[in-house]
């Protein structure tokens, strides 16, 4: 009873959701995801509470996975949470690689069946080539946004954000990519690395120089959600066993991992991006920064002249996560049953 208690005083009395379905003109935080969406389902978890976040603004949806499936994935699951007007940009060149699980061949591939069977947005099945360019739509959304109005949530690998920073000057902007992001964004969330030292695939699987482009020279504020913090919390059994049947990211979950609760790195990532600390998080850390090696490796440097830097830890305890991240999945699907127009079949 306890633990209902503090939910449902969570969910319903507090800061972390002061009322859903607001309309967009009173919608606050200014978001950016860059997602890979293609070897994890998790992604599609995070992208299913931003999009059906009252109180975030999400400017746009870059994917840095080249796969084709990746993009069409991602306006998929935006459209049928009735945010297909959500611009979507795409890593090039674009391939048709699915997903194959060669580590534990227990995980199923989901993004091209999303694709498939949720056709319905922005970028139809077949058309990925139609997605934007990253970089041009970083630079277009920053060059619009007020000064230190933009959080950038990193969900995946560092080629976009990489390519934002080495950008020069364009019709959108005079600034490079540097000083755009020093003067427009307020904080860079990054799921990858671990804390304080570690080597995860974020951070070491795509290409371990852009990691270390981004990490080690953003110029600005950058927080950290961790390996095994996600690690430690399982989340979607009650989508998958109690979410609408016609719901894709409930679909993608149970493709993904045949009806087991998965772990939690990107939807933590994006509870942080979206809400602050609130009662769920505190930094690791009161200074220094994270440093990442040549072979995608990172290590914390404690240096005390250093405070832009954090590492996420847990206040909230695990079974509360999980109990959280599990009613907002239900919520945001519930959600999603008034916002799509199309019929799906029960799949
Ligand atoms: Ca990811």
């Amino acid at each position: 009873m306890r633990l209902l208690a503090i939910l449902s005083q969570l969910i319903v009395g507090t800061s972390l959701l002061p009322g859903r379905y607001l309309p967009l003109s009173v919608r606050g935080k200014n978001l950016i995801i860059d997602t890979d969406l293609f070897s994890d389902v998790d992604d599609a978890g995070a992208l299913l509470l931003a999009a059906t976040s009252p109180t975030v603004n999400l400017l746009a949806v870059n994917v840095n996975h080249p796969s084709s499936y990746s993009v069409l994935a991602a306006s998929a699951i935006l459209r049928h949470y009735g945010r297909g007007d959500v611009p979507i940009g795409a890593r090039r060149p674009l391939n048709n690689v699915t997903f194959f699980d060669a580590w534990s061949y227990s995980l199923g591939e989901f993004a091209s069946k999303v694709a498939y069977h949720y056709p319905g947005g922005s970028l139809p099945w077949g058309r990925a080539e139609d997605a934007r360019d990253p970089i041009r739509l970083y630079r277009k959304c920053l060059s619009e946004a007020q000064d230190g109005s933009i959080t950038i949530a990193s969900i995946g690998f560092f080629e976009n954000l990489s390519g934002l920073l080495n950008s020069t000057a364009d019709d959108y902007s005079d600034l490079t990519g540097y000083e755009l992001v020093a003067a427009k964004v307020a904080e860079l969330v990054v799921m990858g690395g671990d804390y304080p030292s570690g080597y995860e695939f974020n951070f070491f699987g795509d290409n371990p120089q852009r990691t270390q482009h981004v990490v080690n020279t953003w110029p600005g504020r950058i927080t950290f959600s961790g390996y095994s913090m996600g690690l430690n919390v399982s989340s979607g059994g009650r989508l998958m066993s109690d979410g609408p049947s016609s719901d894709p990211v409930r679909s993608a979950y149970l493709w993904y991992t045949y009806n087991v609760p998965r772990f939690s790195w990107d939807p933590l990532t994006l509870l942080y991006a979206m809400h602050g600390l609130d009662d769920i998080f505190e930094y690791a850390n009161e200074y220094g920064y994270n440093q990442v090696h040549a072979n995608g490796s990172n290590t914390w440097i404690f240096d005390e002249g250093s405070s832009d830097q954090h590492w996420l830890k847990l206040v909230m305890s695990r079974e509360h996560a999980e109990e959280l991240l599990d009613t907002l999945y239900l919520e945001g699907a519930a959600y999603g049953l008034t916002q799509s127009k199309v019929e799906h079949p029960d799949l």
